[in-house]
């Protein structure tokens, strides 16, 4: 069967795929229908009338009920569900992540929650600036603490290229000397 709703007509109907045996399946309380789904016995929208997500019995029209309400005008409405979901392997299963695992093409990598960093395959508490040495700089974006000699050197000791900006070698004059006998991390 193929379902429609008309926002226009506020009224959601069925037919065959030849057109045939078209009926109602709901004709009240639609006040802006605007994305529908189906998923095994009922049929799922988003109402921008009524802002709603709201959910009824794809047959009849039977036992409708919204089942979020003051949500945002939501424009696609998707169902994600085990059944609908490609048969795989899934390389998470048995990991050895001690926070996260996102899984890969042919295996997985490791990640950790936004407080966390990954260090020796274990998530510790991401420094601070306020844990950084007068003579260190704190990089936001890798939660590094990184020598202020390490500032204006041309390489991206942040990840980010924060150590590299403009406004940050105006008020350090480029080093002289060589990066030899840098400390490793
Ligand atoms: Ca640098």
């Amino acid at each position: 069967m193929l379902y429609w709703m008309d926002s226009k007509l506020n009224v959601m109907e069925c037919a065959d795929f030849h057109g045939l045996k078209r009926r109602t399946v709901v004709a009240e309380d639609l006040f802006y229908p605007f994305s529908m789904t189906l998923f095994e016995d009922f049929v799922y929208w988003s109402d921008w009338g009524t802002d709603s997500f709201i959910r009824c019995d794809k047959f009849g029209g039977r036992n409708c009920r919204a089942f979020h309400r003051n949500n945002v005008k939501a424009e696609v409405l998707m169902v994600v569900h085990k059944v609908k979901q490609p048969k795989g392997v899934n390389h998470c299963d048995h990991n050895r992540c001690p926070q996260l695992c996102l899984p890969t093409r042919s295996s997985y990598t490791c990640k950790c929650d936004n407080l966390y960093v990954l260090r020796n395959s274990t998530c510790v508490l991401k420094p601070t600036a306020a844990q950084c040495t007068s003579d260190q700089y704190f990089c936001t974006y890798n939660s590094k603490c990184i020598s202020r000699r390490w500032i204006c050197d041309g390489d991206d000791d942040c990840g980010d290229g924060a150590d590299e900006m403009p406004e940050n070698c105006t008020r350090r004059a480029r080093p002289t000397t060589s990066r030899g006998g840098r400390r490793m991390e």
